[in-house]
């Protein structure tokens, strides 16, 4: 099985983080290929940033396409692009937020986010939203690190993520923590060893369903809102996407 892990920002870094997180949880036989945009914001701390994400997502998912994909994970915290994604292929599409929530709720019944600047809370909490799971999230909590402080050891980045773990726990009344970015793939063990509860991370999370879906051959349904997009001319910088 081929799974294609998009990291929709352009740190190259982080994108190799992520992926060794992906093939750490992958059941054999399962290949992942780590990929981010050639275009775009090193880092996603905005709606400005999410919306020219998209477009990166877009053309990772088109290329996935020409490489036999079987499943594709959007790792950012945002889902930026995912049901545009979602209409690019027959294949699952999961974002690693969605994806987070799911398995949050199959372990507990309310949780608390943490997530990286509380400027970009309020996107955790529109997905909460739209996703239906905004009953069961406690709060969204920020560390208030930039993105790209978790790609510098020195910036101790981990450390203000398990205190804002330990106040959740403290303050929260929540049986688990979903993490609130894609750069914090790797952490997840150590805040769970540092905090003592669940600590559900979105990357490893959205690997895991994807395989099953793919293994179930659940793919995206092609009927309604999620068909492949009507062929149309597109101008100027976007002339490569007519179809
Ligand atoms: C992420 N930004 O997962 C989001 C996290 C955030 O570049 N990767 C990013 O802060 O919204």
């Amino acid at each position: 099985m081929l799974i294609r892990v998009i990291n929709p920002n352009t740190t190259r870094s982080m994108t190799e983080k992520i992926g060794i997180s992906a093939q750490r949880v992958a059941a054999p036989g399962t290949r992942i290929v780590a990929t981010n945009p050639d275009s775009g914001p090193v880092s996603i701390e905005s709606h400005f940033d999410e919306a020219i994400s998209a477009v990166g997502v877009a053309d990772e998912v088109r290329k996935g396409e020409r490489e036999g994909t079987d499943a594709y994970v959007i790792a950012c915290f945002g889902d930026p692009g995912l049901l545009a994604a979602r209409e690019l292929t027959r294949a699952p599409v999961l974002g690693i937020a969605e994806a987070a929530f799911h398995l949050a709720t199959m372990i507990s019944t309310r949780f608390s986010i943490v997530t990286t600047l509380s400027r970009t809370g309020i996107i955790a909490e529109h997905l909460l939203q739209s996703y239906g799971f905004a009953h069961h999230c406690r709060r969204v909590r920020a560390a208030e690190i930039p993105v790209l402080d978790l790609e510098d050891d020195g910036a101790c980045a981990l450390n203000r993520i398990v205190d804002e773990c330990r106040r959740a726990k403290d303050e929260d009344n929540i049986g688990a923590i979903v993490l609130g970015c894609g750069g914090m793939a790797d952490l997840a063990d150590e805040i769970r060893d540092a905090v003592g509860l669940p600590i559900v991370e979105g990357v490893t999370a959205a690997v895991k369903l994807a395989e099953t879906l793919a293994s179930l051959k659940l793919g995206t349904s092609k009927f309604g809102d999620l068909a492949f997009p009507p062929p149309k001319r597109f101008t100027g910088r976007f002339e490569h996407l007519s179809s």
